[in-house]
């Protein structure tokens, strides 16, 4: 019996999976919402759907090739058809805060290049406003410690990310710092203040890159805004 949460995430990402096309090259999220996405399309190039896949991350990439989803990179191609990804949280603008999953960079570069973003996510991460949700930052090791006081200047609790007791390492081989600034009422102003932090690869805020957000609800139904 899947709980519920599950059953809004698994519509969300088969409802995402097919708006697919033959021929597409298809940008592969991260997190429990993707892989129910990654999990559809694997069942569809089964069937035949001939498309090609790029992940946000070595986790994704290892799950595409176990359900035999073909994977390009940039080497082959410039432009992505479409990008189906998870999110943390979703505004009523649809500004989008990912990077839970620490994947936020790689999934930011294959959105950025891809035609469309499907963000997918389960109705409780649907807000007002952003900001409840911590806000990812990924950072280069060398001097982590002085881009993680400046970080407090900009209003925010940073906190470095751990697992395990360990300092988590990104698939790129750096930090995450988690930056908890309460409510975001200007994702860009935030999002251009963090870049002018030396030190700071990328920010979880997706301002408004998403084209369409799938929202998936417990009774298994789903809504596309
Ligand atoms: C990834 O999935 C991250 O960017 C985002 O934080 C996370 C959402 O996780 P889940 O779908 O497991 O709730 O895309």
């Amino acid at each position: 019996m899947q709980d519920q949460i599950t059953i809004a995430k698994k519509a969300a990402g088969e409802k995402a999976a097919e708006f697919i096309r033959p021929g597409m090259v298809v940008g592969l999220g991260t997190g429990s919402t993707a892989y129910w996405a990654i999990q559809k399309i694997g069942a569809m190039v089964q069937q035949g759907l001939d498309i090609k896949g790029i992940a946000t991350s070595e986790a994704s990439a290892q799950l595409a090739k176990e359900l035999g989803i073909p994977l390009t990179s940039f080497a082959e191609t410039q432009r992505l058809d479409m990008d189906i990804d998870g999110a943390d949280e979703v505004s009523e603008r649809l500004d989008v805060i990912k990077g839970g999953g620490g994947a936020l960079l790689r999934e930011k570069i294959v959105a950025f290049h891809s035609k469309q973003l499907i963000i997918i996510a389960d109705e409780h991460k649907y807000v007002p406003t952003l900001g409840n949700f911590p806000l990812a930052v990924e950072v280069i090791p060398f001097g982590w410690e002085v881009t993680n006081s400046k970080l407090q200047t900009l209003g925010c609790v940073p906190t470095l990310r751990k697992k395990q007791q360990e300092i988590f390492i990104t698939d790129n081989g750096n930090y995450i710092i988690d930056c908890a600034f309460g409510k975001i009422e200007n994702p860009q102003q935030v999002h251009n203040a963090l870049h002018n932090i030396p030190g700071i690869v990328e920010t979880g805020l997706f301002v408004q890159m998403a084209h369409t957000v799938v929202l998936g609800y417990e009774d298994g139904s789903t809504k596309v805004l």
